[in-house]
């Protein structure tokens, strides 16, 4: 007989945290088989030496992968760290109060590096195509290490002020030996929640071909300084399906929640240039909410939110509605524009901009198409209704991504976005996928 041993990795399961001395612990983790492996073999090691370990209910299961629960615990509602992992090696993970004061949060402390946090292995290989949308929601609080139990606020506005920046969620995969690192959520506005420090992290994500499919994904926190402890719960990645004709998610801020929407930076490390809020009353009057964005450096900034790529077919007609209002930056109270201004002149009121990245088509690698209302009347003092449309074009079509933006107001001047930016659209379109499962699961107890 002749042992090959191809192929040999560590560390792919780790003690479900808090330890407890006086009965059996959980030992779990999340690994991928490598390709054309005929045998696997596992082993328990690295105990010290003068100590016996017992081991029992040793099980290996294939992993699920369900693209509406694509972070698994993250919620924390099983009270211990299984499924959750760190990004970075000696970065000690643990359990507090959770969100709202209740249940368990997960606390990631000794980060010995900005970068370094939680983090968790996800499973997607129920999302395969390139193109899929992912949505990632999430609340997260800070704390000083130097002061455990209090939260200690984050500047979202900043990222060269690296003291006090906040963290984002990133996406690690590899696929082929191709890595790619992508910041795919982020804390839009400042509104925490009174509770505890609670702030809503969020975004959306289009796969890559480096990304669908990959070999191996993991979502990780990376930012903030390492004075700080990192502490997360409700944690969702979810697959979004495609559905053109609500092309724009969380259109009406529904409960306050700026989620998916994100200020007009070019790149994300752009931030210092402009803020965004929630506001209320919304359009549909006191508990409604809107979302303001506000302390523009230039009259680009605004906000914007990712599209879903594959809507944009040659020939498709999308009508745009939303509703605007326009505050004075120094005193809240509303102001007038012109709605026969069909440029920037300083009086406009607020359009709407389709940008496209990375087009093949057409002389351009970028599009900017600006829209403005056909609606003719402005209203100071309240909520406006916005409409236009527009026709995709082969160049447009031709675009990596697209986005909308909601900007080109001066600076001074506050746009409100409220009841909603909605894209109404006649065809629908289908998607079918296959389903591939072969990342393992490693549970002993
Ligand atoms: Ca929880």
């Amino acid at each position: 007989m002749i042992l090959v041993t191809s192929w040999e990795d560590h560390d792919k399961a780790v003690l479900a945290r808090p330890y407890n001395h006086s009965s059996f612990n959980l030992v779990h983790g999340i690994f991928r088989l490598p390709p054309n492996s005929v045998r696997a073999f596992f082993e328990i090691e690295r105990s010290p030496d003068n100590q016996d370990f017992i081991v029992d209910n040793v099980s290996l299961k294939r992993m699920v992968c369900d693209p509406n629960k694509l972070i698994l615990n993250g919620d924390l509602t099983e009270p211990n760290t299984k499924y959750w992992d760190t990004w970075g090696g000696t970065v000690s993970l643990g359990l507090v109060t959770g969100y709202g004061g209740t249940g368990q949060a997960l606390k990631a402390s000794t980060r010995p590096h900005l970068s370094h946090g939680p983090a968790q292995i996800i499973n997607t290989d129920c999302v395969p195509n390139v193109g899929d949308r992912l949505a990632f929601t999430g609340k997260i609080r800070f704390e000083k290490s130097s002061l455990p139990g209090v939260a200690a606020p984050c500047n979202p506005f900043t990222w060269s002020d690296s003291k006090i920046r906040c963290s984002d969620i990133w996406m690690f995969t590899s696929k082929n030996g191709v890595h790619e690192y992508n910041r795919v959520a982020m804390i839009s506005t400042n509104d925490f929640d009174a509770d505890n420090g609670w702030y809503s992290i969020h975004g959306l994500w289009l796969l890559n071909p480096n990304q669908a499919l990959a070999d191996f994904t993991k979502v990780y926190l990376d930012g903030i300084s390492t004075a700080y402890d990192v502490i997360i719960d409700n944690m969702q990645i979810k697959h979004l399906p495609l559905q053109c004709d609500t092309l724009v998610e969380n259109p009406s801020f529904i409960n306050g929640s700026a989620s998916y929407w994100h200020a007009t930076y070019l790149d994300a490390i752009d931030r210092d240039r402009m803020k965004l809020k929630i506001y209320s009353p919304g359009a549909g009057g006191g508990g409604d909410f809107a979302l303001r964005a506000y302390d523009r450096d230039h009259s680009s900034r605004g906000m914007r939110q990712q599209l879903d790529k594959r809507c944009f077919v040659t020939g498709e007609e999308y009508t745009i509605s939303a509703k605007f209002r326009l505050l004075n930056s120094t005193s809240g109270i509303g102001l007038t524009c012109n709605t026969n201004d069909r440029t920037v002149t300083g009086k406009n009121c607020p359009s709407v901009m389709i940008q496209g990245e990375e087009c093949a088509v057409g002389g351009s690698r970028y599009i900017w198409w600006r829209l403005w209302n056909t609606r003719t009347a402005w209203q100071k003092d309240s909520y406006n209704d916005f409409s236009t449309g527009f026709q995709v074009n082969d160049a447009l079509a031709s675009c990596l991504n697209v986005w909308v933006y909601v900007n080109e107001v001066s600076t001074g001047q506050d746009i409100v976005v409220g009841k909603g930016l909605y894209f109404c659209h006649s065809t629908h379109f289908s998607l079918a996928y296959s389903v591939h499962l072969i990342t393992l699961l490693l549970s002993s107890l």
